[in-house]
Order: C-alpha cells, then sequence, then structure tokens
C-alpha cells in the first residue's frame, strides 16, 4: 500500500481527537495499526506530534524514533503536506536566468548571472579543459566515492595555485584544505564551522555578492556590513572601509574577496591591501577569502592571489574558498576548495578534522570529475600555462567589451560618465543604473541584469554590445 494512502486509511481509524493531534488523547493513546505497521505518535510533548510510520516500537521514547521508516504526517486534517508553503521570490541572479530563457525576444540578453561567453555568445570550454577531459575518458577510472575531504591531489594543487609554491605555511604543513561544493559550498561549511567555534556574527563588505547573505545567515551567523563602495563616485570608500574595520569587536571574521570584487569591480590597490592587513592585525580579526576569480581580474591566475598570499606573509591565520567556476569554465561541475592556515600542523589536523566533521552529515563527499580535470591540469607545468593564456585569454575579451560598452555610450551622446566602466574589473561592470532603470532595460529591451545594476560583462559580445548600449542611454537619458 502507498505510503500516502495507508496514512490516509490510518486517518479514518483514528478517533476525531487523534486526528486534530490533540496532545492530551496522543499521550495516552498506542499506536494504531494497519498490516504489520503501526503508525505511532512521538514528541508527545511538543503540539504538532509527529507520527512515524514503520514496525511497532519498544517502550522508550528514542527507540520509538529510532524504529521510524518515514514520517507520515504531523496534522492529518490538512489535504496536503505543502498546503502551508508561500511561493519564494526568485532568486535575485539565477532567477533572472530563468525569466531570460522564458523571454522570446529574438535579440534578448542575459547580463545576470556571471557566466563567461564567447564572442558568438556561447558558453565557453576551455581548450585545456576539454584536452584533460578526454585523457581522464581513455584512462577509465572508476566511480568510488572520494574521502570527505575530497581528492587529495587535488586539494594539494588547487591550495598552492592560491598559496603559492613558495607559501611556508603550505611547506610547513599547517593548512588544513578540503574539497568543497565549488565556493558557495566552501563559504557554508567554513560559515558552519565559525558558528560552531562562537562566532556570532560575520562583516562583509557593502555592497557584496547577494548570496554570501542567506549562506551565513542559514549558516547561523548575524551578517554586518562595512563600508566598501561610495555610490556617488563610484570608487572604492577607502576610509569608510578602514573605519568601519577599526571599530568592528575584536576577533571578528571579515570577509575579504581576494580579487575582482563582485559586484562593484573594484578592489584596494596593494598599498591599501597592506594598511587593511594591519588593521586586521591590530584588532586581532579573522581574514576569511572568497576567491572565485582568480585570473578574472588582471588576467594573471598567479597575480590575481597578491592579496591573500600578502596576507599569509604578514602572519595572518587566513581561511580562504576558492571557486573554480569562473576561471576553468567549469560551473555546473561544482569544484572548490577551503582551506584554513594554523599555527602548527597539529592543529591544521584538528581543524581538517572539524572542517570534515561538518561535511560528512551535509553532503557526505564532494563529487570527482570537475577535480579530476583541475588536477591533472595544474599537475603539468605545460597545461597550467595554456590554462593561464586561456584564462587571460577569457579576460581580455571582457577587456575589449569593456571599452567598447563605454565608447558606443560616449559616441551616443550619454550625460552620464561611464568611466568606471573601464575602470572596474573582473567579471561585472557596477553601471550605477537604478533599479527603475534596470526595470525599464527590461520590459522595454529584453536585457536582464541584477537589481543593482551589475552586468555580466562576460556575456557581452561584439554582436550585442552595440544593442545594450543604445538600451542603455535609452534608460538613462535625461533621468
Ligand atoms: N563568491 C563570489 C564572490 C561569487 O561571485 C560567486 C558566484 C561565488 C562565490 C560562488 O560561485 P560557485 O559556487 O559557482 O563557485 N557568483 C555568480 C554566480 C557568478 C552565482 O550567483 O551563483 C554571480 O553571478 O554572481
Amino acid at each position: 500500500m502507498m505510503l500516502r494512502q495507508a496514512a490516509q486509511a490510518l486517518s479514518r481509524r483514528l478517533p476525531t481527537t487523534a486526528r486534530r493531534s490533540s496532545p492530551s488523547f496522543l499521550a495516552t493513546t498506542s499506536s494504531v495499526g494497519i498490516d504489520n505497521f503501526v503508525l505511532t505518535p512521538v514528541n508527545l510533548q511538543s503540539k504538532r506530534d509527529i507520527w512515524v510510520w514503520g514496525s511497532p516500537p519498544s517502550s522508550s521514547s528514542s527507540n520509538r524514533r529510532g524504529f521510524a521508516d518515514a514520517v507520515v504526517d504531523h496534522e492529518m486534517t490538512h489535504d496536503s503536506h505543502w498546503s502551508q508553503f508561500p511561493m519564494a521570490p526568485p532568486d535575485p541572479i539565477i532567477g533572472l536566468t530563468e525569466a531570460y530563457l522564458k523571454d522570446d525576444f529574438p535579440d534578448k540578453v542575459n547580463v545576470g548571472v556571471g557566466a563567461y561567453r564567447c564572442d558568438q555568445g556561447m558558453p565557453f570550454v576551455l581548450p585545456v579543459v576539454r584536452e584533460a577531459e578526454n585523457e581522464l575518458v581513455a584512462e577509465e577510472l572508476d566511480h568510488e566515492y572520494s574521502g570527505i575531504a575530497g581528492c587529495p591531489n587535488f586539494v594539494d594543487v588547487a591550495l598552492k595555485f592560491a598559496y603559492g609554491d613558495d607559501c611556508v605555511p603550505l611547506k610547513e604543513n599547517r593548512v588544513a584544505g578540503v574539497q568543497t561544493l565549488s565556493g558557495t559550498g566552501g563559504l557554508r561549511v567554513f560559515g558552519e564551522v565559525l558558528h560552531q567555534f562562537g562566532h556570532k556574527h560575520i562583516y562583509v563588505p557593502n555592497p557584496t555578492w547577494g548570496n554570501h547573505i542567506p549562506i551565513f545567515t542559514n549558516a547561523g551567523l548575524e551578517v554586518r556590513k562595512y563600508r566598501y563602495y561610495d555610490n556617488a563616485t563610484s570608487n572604492l570608500d577607502f576610509n569608510g572601509l578602514l573605519d568601519d574595520l577599526q571599530a568592528i569587536p575584536e576577533g571578528s571574521c571579515v570577509l575579504l574577496h581576494a580579487c575582482a570584487h563582485n559586484p562593484t569591480g573594484m578592489d584596494p590597490t596593494m598599498e591599501q591591501w597592506k594598511q587593511i592587513s594591519n588593521v586586521a592585525k591590530e584588532r586581532n580579526l579573522l581574514p576569511f577569502f572568497d576567491c572565485a576569480y582568480q585570473g578574472f581580474a588582471s588576467g594573471d591566475a598567479r597575480k590575481d592571489a597578491a592579496a591573500l598570499r600578502m596576507f599569509v606573509e604578514d602572519g595572518h591565520n587566513i581561511a580562504l574558498v576558492q571557486s573554480f567556476s569562473k576561471n576553468f569554465g567549469l560551473y555546473g561541475q561544482r569544484v572548490g576548495a577551503l582551506s584554513v592556515v594554523a599555527d602548527t600542523p597539529d592543529e591544521a589536523k584538528r581543524v581538517l578534522s572539524q572542517l570534515k566533521v561538518h561535511i560528512r552529515p551535509s553532503y557526505s563527499n564532494p563529487p570527482r570529475h570537475g577535480a579530476r580535470i583541475v588536477s591533472k591540469i595544474l599537475s603539468s607545468e605545460k597545461k597550467t600555462d595554456e590554462f593561464v593564456e586561456q584564462c587571460m585569454g577569457m579576460a581580455k575579451r571582457i577587456d575589449s567589451m569593456r571599452i567598447k560598452l563605454r565608447n558606443t555610450l560616449e559616441e551616443l551622446g550619454s550625460s552620464r560618465s561611464w568611466e568606471h566602466v573601464t575602470k572596474q574589473i573582473g567579471m561585472f561592470a557596477y553601471s550605477g543604473m537604478s533599479k527603475d532603470e534596470v526595470v525599464a532595460l527590461r520590459e522595454k529591451h529584453h536585457i536582464y541584469c541584477t537589481l543593482d545594476g551589475r552586468i555580466s560583462m562576460a556575456g557581452v559580445t561584439s554582436k550585442n554590445v552595440e544593442y545594450i548600449a543604445k538600451a542603455i542611454h535609452d534608460v538613462t537619458e535625461g533621468k
């Protein structure tokens, strides 16, 4: 008998009082059976009793929970288990792709999510990734589980990629590292670990990648913001940033974008990073780097790690999350790493054990294919050089689109300054368009960018750049 039908049949056999889940009734009644199964109330103290479906329970309440094969219902009077579920709003970034796909306008443009497109507007697989993939297929590998911490060789090369071959803590075996479900998964795991070990807050730049806020909130942390960007001047608000970091409680965790800040495209200079490092030292802050665009900032993946490397050299025990979605174009493969610099190898081992304790009940262990690709590329000097060159190619194409977009807007006679479009780096142009302008761009011109005016330059091509510039001009002029 199907579970649901069985539940309904049982529901009819229960006295009305039980159907309404009256706690007093449940506290005195015993299980109600059908065939060899019983429906038994557990959690008798709470108002919302849970009925479990399975073989008969023993008398202790912990055993009662243990015997459960499935949770059938908590209030038999509902038409559906899900009738109380309100409709959630679409995701502010991924939801744009959904809306874009439904749009049948022929010249529609998706510049919402940061996903690189070639100049023909198509998803791009790096040739070196294809090459590695072909080699992997030929090797006819098995599909056994990874360990909880993922593929050890991947973690090894991923960490060297970020920290550099000469990194002292790496050489001293005092960096704990695990493979994660890309950047998002790493952020969540570390957020949970922070929360478990006493952190109540995390400080993120204002603005930041939108998903940082629910990731850390869901991990149990209160998200607080430090100043980062001055909308009026389209510049880094560096004094505001330093003042805010100086004022936050000692020992707090501060999230920093390692390079190509999302959404503003404005990074501190190396001198400014040094000042941030000094304040972090004075206040004993925990710098937590989100490195999602290594290679997309300067075009040189090695150079883009300069800030986090400097923090390690300055003696900070940083935490770092790496994403291989953008630089390696492995978006859907979910390839990432989380690492923590510790004082000693023993401390690193203990940190690693805690990361694993969080991963195991969450998703058990990470997927293998994407990690094998990255591992193959970064284990070979030749393939790494090819990767650097191909990543540089993507960054250069984006840069050329920045210039073209700005020039076209200027040629159209825009009265606004678009200088920031070429000053910013990385995947995004933080255009300065208002919410109303963004909505008009979507409704009138079928161009999809996020409500904060962020345009994914990775989706701008020689073919659509003029269309985009004209549309922006149309919705911004005279406003
Ligand atoms: N950190 C930052 C700063 C990001 O911008 C993103 C992705 C991630 C982490 C996570 O990426 P991953 O889980 O794929 O590794 N931001 C994208 C995509 C590109 C998204 O929103 O999921 C964006 O459009 O902002």
